[in-house]
C-alpha cells in the first residue's frame, strides 16, 4: 500500500503551503525529532550541510518512519545525485544552481524514469519508503517524486522562461542568498531587498505559468511572510542550528527577571 506521505505531488497540488524543516546536521535522531515537529517536511541540506550520502540514508528512513516526506537539497547539480537520493528514499530532490535550459534538462533527465528521463533502476530503499512494489514504482515514481531546479542568479534569471519550460521538471526553487549575491555583483546578501523580491515575483509568476510548484529557502517569519506574499508555497522554514540558537535564546530571554 501506497505510504501517503510519500506522494508529494500529491500535497503540492492541493494549493495548501508547504512549510519543511531543513537540517544541516547529520543525524538520523536528529532527524525522527525534526519528523514529528509539525512541519510538512524535512529537507537534509547536503549542499551547504554537513550531510554526506552515508549520513543521509539513515536520516531519509528517519523521516520516512515519521511518516513524512523527506527531501533532500543535492550537493550540486550533478547528474549523478538525484537518482541516489530517490532510491534512497526521498520524494522530493531540489538542485542547486541549474542556470540553464541545458541544466535543467540534465537534471530531469537523472531523475526520471523513461519516457522522461533516463533514471537508471534501484530505488530498493524507497520501494520500502513508498510502500509500493517494484512495478507500481515504475509506474508512479515520474509522478509522485519531485524534482525542484535552484533559481538562484542572474544567469538563471535570464534564461527563466526556458527554464521553467523544461518538460518534466516539476518546481522551482529560489535560493535567495546567492540570487541577492549575484543581483548586487557580489555586494550583499538581501532576501528581502526590492530587486531580489522584484526578480523572485518573476520567478512565482513563471513557475504559475509552466504548471510548476514555487518554492523558496524562507529562514525566518518575516522572510516566509514576504515570499507567500508573492506566491510562494513549498518554502524552507528555517535551519536546525537557527532554531537551537532561537529556542535557546528564547529560554534565556525568559529567565531574565
Ligand atoms: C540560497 O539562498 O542561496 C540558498 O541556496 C538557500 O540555502
Ligand atoms: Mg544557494
Amino acid at each position: 500500500m501506497t505510504a501517503a506521505h510519500f506522494d508529494l505531488r500529491a500535497r503540492l497540488a492541493s494549493g495548501e503551503p508547504f512549510l519543511f524543516s531543513w537540517l544541516s546536521i547529520p543525524s538520523a535522531g536528529l532527524a525522527a525529532q525534526a519528523a514529528r515537529l509539525p512541519f510538512d517536511g524535512v529537507c537534509l541540506d547536503m549542499q551547504h550541510g554537513m550531510i554526506g550520502f552515508s549520513d543521509a540514508v539513515p536520516m531519509i528512513a528517519a523521516i520516512n518512519g515519521a511518516g513524512r516526506p523527506a527531501i533532500v537539497r543535492a550537493l550540486w547539480n550533478d547528474p549523478a545525485v538525484p537518482g541516489q537520493a530517490l532510491d534512497a528514499g526521498a520524494c522530493g530532490v531540489i538542485s542547486p544552481m541549474v542556470n540553464t535550459r541545458a541544466q535543467a534538462e540534465a537534471l530531469v533527465r537523472a531523475a526520471k524514469y523513461p519516457p522522461i528521463g533516463a533514471r537508471s533502476w534501484g530505488g530498493y530503499t524507497a520501494l520500502q519508503a513508498s510502500g509500493l512494489t517494484p512495478a507500481e514504482y515504475l509506474r508512479e515514481a515520474n509522478r509522485m517524486t519531485m524534482v525542484f531546479a535552484m533559481v538562484e542568479t542572474v544567469e538563471a534569471l535570464e534564461n527563466l522562461e526556458d527554464i521553467a519550460a523544461t518538460p518534466g521538471l516539476d518546481g522551482l526553487f529560489v535560493g535567495p542568498s546567492d540570487l541577492s549575491i549575484t543581483l548586487s555583483r557580489g555586494a550583499r546578501i538581501d532576501k528581502l531587498g526590492k530587486e531580489t523580491l522584484a526578480a523572485m515575483e518573476k520567478v512565482s509568476a513563471a513557475a504559475r505559468r509552466n504548471g510548476l510548484a514555487a518554492g523558496a529557502f524562507g529562514g525566518s517569519a518575516d522572510v516566509i511572510k514576504a515570499y507567500r506574499a508573492l506566491g510562494f508555497t513549498f518554502i524552507a522554514a528555517a535551519v536546525d542550528v537557527d532554531l537551537l540558537h532561537w529556542g535557546s535564546a528564547s529560554l534565556l530571554k525568559s529567565l531574565e527577571v
